[in-house]
This record gives structure tokens, C-alpha cells and sequence, in this order.
């Protein structure tokens, strides 16, 4: 018997059936016969939601009424993927769901489909924030997701006729979407401009113009914890009236253009993955956000007072800043608390510091952000008064603490010269109480490396919590045949919210019987997914070949280039018998990536990907052995179908570039290899696996180091490994550009000069690699006990571990009573 934990469902199929028809008739105007796909994916949105309602209430009322402290997660991405399937799951009503959408005369599927995916982050980072409300929620932590209602998200990505990656944008509130709930009552002033002048010995800013931040907020349900937390997305209204003056003169356009100018604050999410870009716009949205959020969490916790005692606020809310985004924050706070509430300097730097930790997500320097003292003076001058208060207050306290003064200047939060600059990283490690690295290989390299200085004179500060990701999205929903196979091989379900019962499936990976289960579901995930493909993208993907997966934002350092080179001197090798066609192993390759815009090397190379598809997909020569595909506009939805179906996963980032990455995570819990670096989370994974189970080649962050240090020469590696030179020639000589040698020559001149993340140094190795994993794939019992292994040994990685780490670590708080 298998034990069935999950919710009960608060309504029969006839009940929902009617509820639905109730949504249709009363909120849309709309009759049954009339209602289209999306019609019906708004009605039942509609019905769900209000099955929230009522846990929404109580858990706001018993956040505000009891003792416990809550989360105030502040991220300027939250990359949300389809909400309909998850609150479902959440209810307990899937199968309800199914039953009366069928009854209405709908294909549930078509029904689903209709949702429009929410694109509000980038990528890891993004998502990270996503999984972490959904955890926090699912352990009953009182929290709020705190972020932008960004009017466009990320880019659509399409691909021309050349290849070349085409940015779309992506007006996803085009349709009604029942999700957000706007509230205009609850709106904040966002102030901007102008200078600070003294009034009776106190500093008043004077600001120039003000924005009105209005939340929209998005229910985040808990699975089996009856709570329902809260994500308050911050759009950006003009306050002033239509200028009547200028519209009697006729100038019609020019009387919008305050609202226009306004409301552009929370019109786009930045395309940037990793590089910020030093955009005025950018510390707008940053300001924006983090001041309307902290101005609500004071609304929220000392309700209707006028003269609250703010020296409480550390115990009624934690803010996590995610990344050095939100880091606009710790002035903020110190500004409230001095200049509108009348709070001393030292008073207000103890609440401040108490109240905030920081996040670092990267080791790349010149993802660091720092903003320059005069932008922040012109957009904030309080603000910029106030940080070089922090900077005096800091460096008074570094002289009590070290004599070396090369270090403390090395620390300053604010640089000296004619163009000083804010080192935000600094900033939040000096105003918080924590900070924090990504995976256990990252915080060590952030202690070590990128704030050394920091973490020698404030050991205590740092820690570490290994990313995570939710089950709920990336096992039950993505995969719900292998989802049916675990709770059958454990006898429960529990499973889901609680990871590292999956250890209980390590017996079964010497269990033929489970064994060959196993290997049914990856088979009809990939038969799944070659079904989707030929239906969304219109290829064929033969799922009796390997599927091989990379996909995440394209950046050198992740190194796609090694990918294709490896890609290409296979196809090369095949094409000139250098290897038997009959000893080749049938591998078919999916990409998935979006560039930064402006980033050329990055678009270049999907270019190349595009190319090399064209080319080796309609080779006759290789036909059946290899094919390659690069799905456009990679996003939450296509993760869900994509993972699933992956039997190997590429993690081949440079040595101690990856902070983290989750995609690792949950290609591993869905029962993919992984063939990768020792880098990020990577390193732990395969301490999880076992070194047996995990695909390891290239340098080790030291070795990384050396080669630096000796000093790198990419072209030795051109000459010395001919499958090498041959895929490097190959490009060169126009064999993916119809002849053209110039179209990747920017790529090639990188590779054999410069080759800043070392591509060509690993080649080598992970051709080599290749070898042994084709080997193991022969052996399918073989491959699929392992695969069965990492699915058995990652529970570790589920965002509900993340979270009881930052609760026992960080924030120091727990579940509602
Ligand atoms: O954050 C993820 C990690 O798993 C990845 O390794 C890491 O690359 C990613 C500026 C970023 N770091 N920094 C960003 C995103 C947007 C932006 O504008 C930086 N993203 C990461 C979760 O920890």
C-alpha cells in the first residue's frame, strides 16, 4: 500500500465544474459555449484563487499578531514559470482540475498551455527567489517575496534566417492575467531628486519628483503547510494629474509625459545575466522597490501607528537582499529611522544591521556592482550623505580592528578620488549581519578571494548555504512519471516535502525490476518531449538516441564554446572516418540560451550553435548519429519539459566562475549524468553521488589559478590535440558560415589569443571524457542504476534544505505557531 499524504482536494469535480461556470458567467460575461481555451484558464485561475483566500488572511493575521519573526525576501527578479498547475497541486485539486475542464468540454493540456509564463528574471538568480517563497511558504514561514512588477520581462528570443538571436519583447500582460491583485490602497511614495537642506540643525531632503509605487500581489501557497505567504510586486504610477495647462495649449503629448516618465520605472527588466550595466534606470527600479517595501513592512507590522518603536523591527522582519540589487536598502532604512523617525545614528545603525543579510551570487569582479557617487548624489542625496556616514563610521571601526592601513583602504565602501565610487558588495557586508556564498566552494572563494579582508576581520559574518531548488515544480510537476515511480518504490508521497527520503531509493538501483521502471519512464519522458518538440518547434528528435542537454544563459564562462567544439570534432571525426560510424553512439544535442543583448561574443556563439545544427542535421553522413537542436526563447516551461527528458546533462563552467547553479540540481534530481567541472554546486553533487556516478573532467580551481599565474597560452592547445585543431579549422574555414571565413573569426581570434575561461586548456579532458560516457550508455542497466543513484542522493538539494539553513543560520526564526 502506498501511503498518500497529499492535500485532499476542498472540492468535488462537480463543485469546481460549477465554480468555473460561476467565474465564467459573473466575472468574464462569458457563457459556457462561448468560452475559448483561455477563457476557461481564466475562470479556473479565478476559482482556484479563491480557494487561497481564506489561508491567505490567516496567515497575515497570525504573522502580524504573533511572535514570529518574518521573511522579507528582496530580489529584483522572481522568475515565477506557470502559477495554475502549482496552486493546484498546492490544493490538492489536479485531478479536479482535470475532471472539470473535461466536463466543460476542454482539453486540460490546451487549458494549461493558455497561461502565459511570467519572465521577471534572467535566470538562476531569479528562480533561486522563486524557490525560495515556494519553500518558505511550504515550511509555514511567515515571508513576503519583495520585487518589480516589470511591465515587459526578459526578451523573447527568436533566431533569423542567419541564426542570429533576434530579442522580442515580451508584453505578457497583453492578456488578462488573474493572478496579481493590484491595490491601490496600499500604494507607497517613492521619492527622487532635488537636495537636502538643514532645518532647525536637522537634514530634510527636498525631493524633485515623486512615483507611486502600487503593489500587485501574488498568493505563494504552501504545499501541506495551510499557509499561503505573500509576493508584492511594485508597479510604478505617475502621481501627477494631466497637465491642464499644457493640454489647453494643445500640446497633448507633452501633458502625458510625467506619467510616462513615471510609470518607465517598472517598464522592463534589465536583459543583463551577471553584468550589470551602470544604468541610471537601473538604481531607479533598484531604489524604487526596496523603498516602497520597506515602507510597507512598517505599515504591515505596526499597524495605524504613528510613533512606532522601530528599535523592534529586527524582530519582526529579516531582510535577505538578494544580491547586491536591493543593497540601496541599508541607507534607506538608516534614512527612515533618522530623518522620519527621529532615531540617532548609533540606534539606527543597531536596527539596520540587525535587520539585514546579503546574498553574493558571483565571483565574476565586474559583476560587483558599484555606482558612483555622483549618480547616487543626483538621484539620492540623502542617501549619498548617509553611505559616506556608513564609510566615516567603517573606517573609524577598522582602526580599532587592524593597523594595516593598505587594508583598510582596500575596504572602503566609498573609493577616493575626483569620481568616487559605492561599492554596493561592501556596503551590504558592513550593514548586515550575515553574508552568504551560493554553495560551499563559492563561499569559501568569497572568504578567501573576493572579501578576503572582510571575512578576516568579521569571520562571524560569513557562511554558507547551498542553493536548492522545489520538488514540488521540478519533480512533481515536471515529471509526474517518475514522480509515480518514487512514491510507488517508497510506499509514500511524503517525499515531496521532505527530499532526503529519496535516500530510500538507493536499494532499488540494484533492483532490476525497478530498474527496468526506470528506464520505462526516462524513455517515455523523451518520447514526451520529442512529441512537444515536433508540435511547438516543429523537429524531430529521435528519443531511441542520447538526449544530451546545456542549458542557462549563455556567458563565456559557462563555456557553450566547449560544447560546440567537442560537438563539431565529433561530427568531424565521424565525417572523415577518423571513427567508424558504426562504433559512433546516436546522440541528439540540446541547446538552450538567451544572450545578454549587448553582449557580442555571447550572440556570436549562438550563431555558431544555429549554424552547426543547420549543417549537421542535414548531413546524410552522420544522419542518426548526430543531431543537434536549439529550441528558441529557453524558459521556465521549456526547463519543465526539457529535464525530464535528459538522460546527460553538461555543468562545464570554468573552475571557480559558477557560483552555484541549479540547473545541476535538477537535471540530477530527474535522474540525468552529469558530466562536469569541480565548480559551484557541482563539487557537492558529486560528494553526494559518489565520484562513480558523476562525469568529472578539467582543472580544479587551483590548477585554474596556476596556468594564470605561468601564463596561459591558448594556441599550445590548438596545436596539441588534433580533434582540437580540426573543429577549430573547421569554423575557420567557413564550414558553418556557407563559406564565408569571416563570421566567426571575432570567436576564433578569442579562442587562439586570449581565451580568458580556458576553453581550449580543458578540451582535451573532456573530449576524453566523452569516450566513458558512451561506454556506460551501452550499458543501459548500468547507466540507469546510476542515474537512479543521483536521483537517490540529491535530496539533499531541495530549496526546503536552503531554507532550514538560512533559518537556523541567517535569519533565526521559524514556522508559525
Ligand atoms: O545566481 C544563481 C547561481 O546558481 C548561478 O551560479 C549564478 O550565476 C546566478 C546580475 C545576476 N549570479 N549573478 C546573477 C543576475 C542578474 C543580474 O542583473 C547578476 N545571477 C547569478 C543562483 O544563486
Amino acid at each position: 500500500m502506498t501511503e498518500q499524504t497529499a492535500p485532499k482536494s476542498p472540492v468535488t469535480t462537480e463543485q469546481f465544474t460549477n465554480e468555473i461556470k460561476e467565474q465564467l458567467k459573473y466575472a468574464q460575461g462569458i457563457t459556457v459555449e462561448q468560452a475559448t481555451d483561455a477563457d476557461i484558464y481564466v475562470a479556473a485561475s479565478l476559482a482556484v484563487r479563491r480557494h487561497l483566500v481564506d489561508s491567505w488572511a490567516t496567515t497575515q493575521k497570525d504573522m502580524v499578531n504573533g511572535s514570529t519573526k518574518a521573511v522579507g525576501y528582496l530580489s529584483a527578479e522572481f522568475l515565477m514559470g506557470k502559477q495554475l498547475r502549482n496552486a493546484l497541486l498546492n490544493l490538492g485539486m489536479l485531478a479536479e482540475f482535470d475532471d472539470a475542464v473535461k466536463a466543460l468540454g476542454h482539453d486540460p493540456q490546451l487549458v494549461v498551455d493558455s497561461e502565459y509564463e511570467p519572465g521577471l528574471g534572467n535566470g538562476g538568480l531569479g528562480r533561486l527567489a522563486a524557490c525560495f517563497i515556494d519553500s518558505l511558504a511550504s515550511l509555514g514561514v511567515p515571508a513576503f517575496g519583495y520585487g518589480i512588477q516589470y511591465k515587459y520581462g526578459i526578451f523573447k528570443q527568436e533566431f533569423d534566417a542567419e541564426g542570429k538571436q533576434v530579442e522580442r519583447p515580451d508584453y505578457w500582460l497583453a492578456n488578462e492575467e488573474p493572478w496579481g491583485h493590484i491595490d491601490y490602497n496600499r500604494s507607497q511614495k517613492v521619492n527622487f531628486g532635488g537636495q537636502v537642506v538643514e532645518e532647525d540643525g536637522k537634514k530634510v531632503w527636498k525631493p524633485a519628483w515623486s512615483v507611486r509605487a502600487v503593489p500587485v500581489d501574488y498568493m505563494v501557497p504552501g504545499y501541506k503547510s495551510g499557509r499561503v505567504n505573500t509576493l508584492r510586486l511594485w508597479s510604478a504610477k505617475s502621481y501627477d494629474e494631466f497637465d491642464l495647462l499644457t493640454f489647453n495649449k494643445s500640446e497633448y503629448l507633452d501633458a502625458v509625459k510625467p506619467q510616462v516618465e513615471a510609470e518607465n520605472i517598472s517598464k522592463i527588466l534589465y536583459p543583463e545575466d551577471s553584468t550589470p550595466q551602470g544604468k541610471r534606470l537601473r538604481l531607479e527600479q533598484q531604489y524604487f522597490f526596496v523603498a516602497a517595501s520597506i515602507h510597507d513592512a512598517i505599515r504591515v507590522f505596526y499597524p495605524g501607528q504613528d510613533k512606532p518603536d522601530l528599535t523592534t523591527f529586527p524582530n519582526k522582519i529579516t531582510f535577505q537582499l538578494n544580491d547586491t540589487h536591493p543593497v540601496i536598502g541599508i541607507p534607506e532604512l538608516m534614512r527612515v529611522l533618522i530623518d522620519e523617525y527621529g532615531y540617532d545614528w548609533d540606534t539606527a545603525w543597531d536596527i539596520t544591521t540587525k535587520t539585514f543579510n546579503y546574498t553574493c551570487h558571483t565571483l565574476l569582479p565586474e559583476a560587483l556592482e558599484v555606482w558612483p557617487a555622483r549618480l547616487i548624489g543626483e538621484l539620492l542625496p540623502r542617501h549619498l550623505e548617509i553611505i559616506n556616514e556608513i564609510n566615516d563610521h567603517f573606517l573609524e571601526e577598522l582602526k580599532g580592528l587592524t593597523r594595516d592601513k593598505e587594508r583598510i583602504n582596500r575596504m572602503r565602501i566609498v573609493t577616493e578620488g575626483d569620481d568616487p565610487q559605492v561599492r554596493m558588495a561592501y556596503l551590504a557586508t558592513a550593514g548586515g549581519s550575515h553574508v552568504n556564498g551560493v554553495a560551499e566552494l563559492h563561499s569559501q572563494l568569497l572568504k578567501d578571494v573576493t572579501l578576503r579582508d572582510f571575512s578576516d576581520l568579521f569571520p562571524k559574518k560569513f557562511t554558507n548555504v547551498t542553493n536548492g531548488v522545489t520538488p514540488r515544480r521540478f519533480i512533481r510537476l515536471a515529471n509526474p512519471r517518475l514522480s509515480n515511480l518514487i512514491t510507488e518504490g517508497l510506499g509514500t508521497d511524503k517525499w515531496l516535502s521532505d527530499l532526503d527520503l529519496l535516500q530510500g531509493l538507493v536499494p532499488l538501483a540494484d533492483d532490476p525490476e525497478f530498474v527496468k521502471k526506470f528506464a520505462e519512464v526516462k524513455h517515455a519522458n523523451k518520447v514526451a518531449f520529442a512529441n512537444f518538440a515536433k508540435d511547438r518547434y516543429g523537429f524531430e528528435a529521435n528519443p531511441d538516441t542520447m538526449f544530451n542537454t546545456m542549458v542557462k544563459r549563455l556567458h563565456e564562462y559557462k563555456r557553450q564554446s566547449l560544447k560546440i567544439l567537442a560537438l563539431i570534432a565529433r561530427y568531424a571525426a565521424i565525417k572523415n572516418g577518423t571513427i567508424n560510424v558504426d562504433d559512433v553512439l546516436p546522440r541528439t544535442v540540446f541547446f538552450g540560451a538567451k544572450a545578454a543583448p549587448g553582449y557580442y561574443m555571447a550572440k556570436l556563439t549562438i550563431q555558431l550553435i544555429n549554424n552547426v545544427a543547420r549543417v549537421v542535421n542535414n548531413d546524410p553522413d552522420v544522419k542518426g548519429k548526430l543531431a543537434v537542436h536549439f529550441p528558441a526563447n529557453y524558459n521556465v516551461r521549456l526547463a519543465q519539459h526539457l529535464i525530464p527528458a535528459t538522460e546527460l546533462d553538461e555543468q562545464i563552467s570554468q573552475a571557480g566562475k559558477e557560483a552555484s547553479g541549479t540547473g545541476n540540481m535538477k537535471f540530477a534530481l530527474n535522474g540525468a549524468l552529469t558530466v562536469g567541472t569541480l565548480d559551484g554546486a557541482n563539487v557537492e553533487i558529486r560528494e553526494k553521488v559518489g565520484a562513480d556516478n558523476f562525469f568529472l573532467f578539467g582543472m580544479t580551481v587551483d590548477e585554474v589559478e596556476d596556468l594564470y599565474e605561468k601564463g596561459y597560452d591558448p594556441a599550445k592547445y590548438y596545436e596539441a590535440d588534433p580533434r582540437l585543431k580540426m573543429a577549430i579549422d573547421m569554423i575557420s574555414n567557413g564550414a558553418f558560415s556557407d563559406g564565408d571565413r569571416n563570421t566567426y573569426a571575432p570567436l576564433v581570434a578569442d579562442w587562439l589569443t586570449k581565451d580568458y575561461f580556458m576553453t581550449l586548456a580543458d578540451f582535451t579532458s573532456y573530449a576524453d571524457i566523452q569516450y566513458e560516457i558512451e561506454d556506460l550508455y551501452r550499458d543501459q542497466d548500468a547507466w540507469n542504476r546510476k542515474a537512479i543513484l543521483n536521483v537517490a542522493n540529491t535530496g539533499y538539494f531541495s530549496s526546503d534544505r536552503s531554507i532550514e539553513d538560512y533559518l537556523e543560520r541567517i535569519w533565526h526564526t521559524g514556522p508559525l505557531a
